[in-house]
């Protein structure tokens, strides 16, 4: 989605000159709380700061200039230089203005009464700002090993030692207990609880309601002194519903199928389906 949203502004501009009307909620997007202006600004840049909450609509009454918009991701730029365009800067945008003409006015329709408590002026805070992990307000995460830029989403348990990687996907209806390694870019489909004792490493896929496992001969109330280790290797992806038994290594980029019950160590590459699972084949790079 492109970062410069562009609206054009109602103008009953006749043969007596030009006319723009702006209304809250309408025109503007927003209540407009607040409006200011720039002028003479001597081609001096400005901006070079995020907003937390604060959305604007930028105009360029006379003159031009040129904003620089950054959402962390990536830059775009956009020149505004006609009073009927408006520039919507949403919040966690980071803005620069340059080049300004001479006789530069610059209107900005605001969302919210100044407060600099919503500036963020610093770039390196700006992007831990937006990469900050996504949790869910119903997910429950106790841990904050938690990657830049995972998101847990609704239902989730995340326990307090768990370590999670950055960019991850941990789906609602999760869990994730204690003695746990989660790599960088890891997706957790619904339904899916991983125990003590597991391992994924960057790039896994875990298909919805996967049932790993850790306790070869599970007693109510007794419990192994350590919990067998479940390795599942970079790239390696589970389909739904298969079941992992406990201290199993499945290999690098193997594919397990749905419904799978994998009773013995994966090899890299390795196609496996079924109940027990066999080797069916095995991924061409
Ligand atoms: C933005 C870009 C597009 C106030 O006291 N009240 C206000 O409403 C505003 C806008 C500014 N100020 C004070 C805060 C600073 O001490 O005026 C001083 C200059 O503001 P700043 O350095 O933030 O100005 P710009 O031109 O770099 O940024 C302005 C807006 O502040 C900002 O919200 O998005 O224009």
């Amino acid at each position: 989605m492109s970062l410069v949203k562009l609206i054009d502004l109602p103008s009953f501009g006749d043969e007596r000159g030009g006319l723009v009307a702006l209304e809250s909620n309408q025109s503007i997007p927003f209540e407009v709380k607040r409006l200011y202006y720039i002028f003479n600004t001597a081609d001096k840049p400005r901006g070079f700061h995020a907003h937390i909450n604060l959305k604007q609509v930028a105009i360029c009454l006379k003159g031009s200039c040129r904003f620089i918009l950054d959402d962390g991701q990536h830059k775009e730029e956009v020149v505004l230089a006609s009073p009927t365009q408006g520039l919507i800067i949403e919040g966690l945008t980071w803005r620069e203005m340059h080049d300004f003409s001479e006789d530069c006015v610059l209107l900005v329709l605001a969302s919210e009464h100044f407060s600099e408590d919503d500036y963020i002026r610093d770039y390196q805070e700006f992007i831990k700002v937006v990469n900050k992990p996504f949790l869910h307000p119903l997910s429950d995460v106790m841990s904050s090993n938690i990657g830049q830029k995972t998101k847990v989403w609704q239902f989730s348990v995340v326990l307090p030692k768990a370590v999670i990687g950055e960019n991850c996907n941990i789906c609602a209806h999760t869990m994730i207990e204690n003695d746990v390694i989660i790599g960088n870019n890891v997706t957790i489909k619904s339904g899916v609880y991983v125990w003590d004792g597991i391992t994924l490493e960057d790039n896994v896929f875990i298909g919805p309601c996967v049932a790993f496992t850790n306790d070869k001969a599970p007693r109510s109330k007794q419990y192994p002194n350590v919990f067998p280790k479940t390795i599942v290797e970079k790239g390696a992806s589970i389909g739904a519903n298969a079941t992992i038994l406990p201290g199993i290594r499945i290999g690098q980029n193997a594919l397990i199928g749905a419904g799978a019950v994998i009773t013995k160590d994966v090899p890299a590459n390795a196609i496996v389906v079924g109940n027990p699972g066999i080797i069916k084949g095995y991924i061409e790079e």
